[in-house]
């Protein structure tokens, strides 16, 4: 029986925008890429690692969120408003900095159960007029020992 590659591998097709699919090109000329169709199985594979990284943490934790939105988009601001003032017992402060003419960043400290993080972090993910999010965060240090 034969177990080539290529018997395992699904030929599927998608629509991205013009400039999205432009970037990405860029980025694999720039790492020398010879396959764009290696270059998206590796940036899929980033983000399954960095999905199941964010998924396997545990505990209470103290991390910042970075938040970066096209602010013309109707309505983002008041959502990614509305998102914050829901779990406002997680976020210890935020800063606001306007990036662009077009975008805003957002950069929000925030500390306790990682599972709630975790939870606000995905809801501002899914928020339309967000472009990207990124948590990052490490143990807040209240089960470290006393020096
Ligand atoms: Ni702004």
């Amino acid at each position: 029986m034969s177990h080539r590659r290529a018997d395992k591998m699904m030929r599927i097709s998608m629509s991205l925008p013009k400039k999205l699919l432009a970037d990405f090109d860029d980025v694999l000329k720039n790492r020398n890429y010879q396959s764009r169709s290696k270059g998206i199985r590796d940036a899929l594979k980033d983000y399954i690692v960095r999905y199941q990284w964010m998924n396997e943490m545990e505990g209470d934790r103290i991390g910042v969120i970075t938040v970066i939105y096209d602010h013309y988009y109707t309505g983002v601001m008041e959502s990614l408003a509305e998102v914050q003032h829901e779990y406002r017992k997680q976020i210890n402060a935020s800063m606001h900095v306007h990036m662009t003419q077009k975008y805003c960043m957002e950069v929000i400290v925030v500390n306790g159960d990682v599972n709630v993080i975790r939870e606000l972090t995905e809801k501002m993910m899914r928020l339309k007029g967000v472009d990207h999010v990124k948590l990052t965060s490490t143990a807040n240090g209240e089960n470290l020992d006393p020096d």
